[in-house]
């Protein structure tokens, strides 16, 4: 490796949880350390692929749910030789929502296997750490109502929060479970903690392969 490699940092969570926050300020703690790091998020609703995701996710159009599934799935490939690039060029990557937000919202439709879900998944790059942000639905409806996109109902998202618990069940990902009810700079110090200690250990190793 020419220089240390940077580290893949990914938030997932509740909604409100928080996450795009928490990236924000990751990035910009990051960088005035003078540790290199960018932001991408997912869906990333700028390509082709994500533009039919938004259209989607906005209710202006209808999907089937495989389909979906499989499209959410392509927005990530398509942007892995990027994300390699940019890792070996030693810049860390913080992802707001990965492929554990894929699994964790089409396993919660009547249906579909945890299983099913992980395959298209399996080979992208594994993330460094993956930061759960853990709020509980009282205090996330404190900070506002629910938008109008697909998938934003509570019935769906206590769905949705019983599948992420079924995935921090398994021991190859690194996930850390963030008390995301504290205050923002609270919340930033303890996601900031976790993040240079696996930006610390991972510039030696090579990136790892997710599900494999
Ligand atoms: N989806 C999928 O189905 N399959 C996939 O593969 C992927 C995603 C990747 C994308 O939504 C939707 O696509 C999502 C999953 C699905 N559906 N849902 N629901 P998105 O990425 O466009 O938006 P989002 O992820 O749903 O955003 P969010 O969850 O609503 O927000 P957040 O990023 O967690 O929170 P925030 O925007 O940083 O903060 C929300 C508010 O809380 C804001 O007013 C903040 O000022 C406030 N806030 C933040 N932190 C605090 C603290 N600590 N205290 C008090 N207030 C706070």
């Amino acid at each position: 490796m020419a220089c240390k490699r940077g580290a893949l940092i990914v938030l997932e969570g509740v909604d409100k949880a928080g996450k795009t926050t928490q990236c924000k300020k990751l990035v910009q703690a990051l960088e005035m350390s003078g540790r290199p790091a960018e932001m991408m998020r997912f869906p990333d609703r700028t390509t082709t692929i994500g533009q039919l995701i938004s259209a989607y996710l906005e209710k202006k159009s209808n999907l089937e749910d495989h389909t979906v599934h499989l499209l959410f799935s392509a927005n990530r490939w398509e942007l892995v030789p990027l994300m390699k690039k940019k890792l070996e060029q030693g810049i860390t990557l913080v992802v707001d929502r990965y492929a554990f937000s894929g699994v964790a919202f089409t396993s919660a439709k009547p249906g579909f296997h945890l299983d099913w879900c992980k395959n298209p998944e399996v080979g992208l790059p594994k993330p460094d750490l993956v930061m759960f942000l853990q709020l509980n639905p009282l205090e996330a409806a404190k900070r506002g109502q629910f938008g109008e996109e697909r998938y934003e109902n509570s019935d769906f998202q206590k769905r949705v929060q019983t599948r992420f618990e079924e995935l921090r069940k398994d021991t190859t990902v690194n996930w850390k479970v963030i008390d995301a009810s504290q205050s923002v700079e609270d919340v930033h110090m303890n996601i900031q903690d976790h993040s240079l200690n696996a930006i610390n250990k991972a510039q030696d190793t090579n990136v790892g392969v997710l599900w494999q």
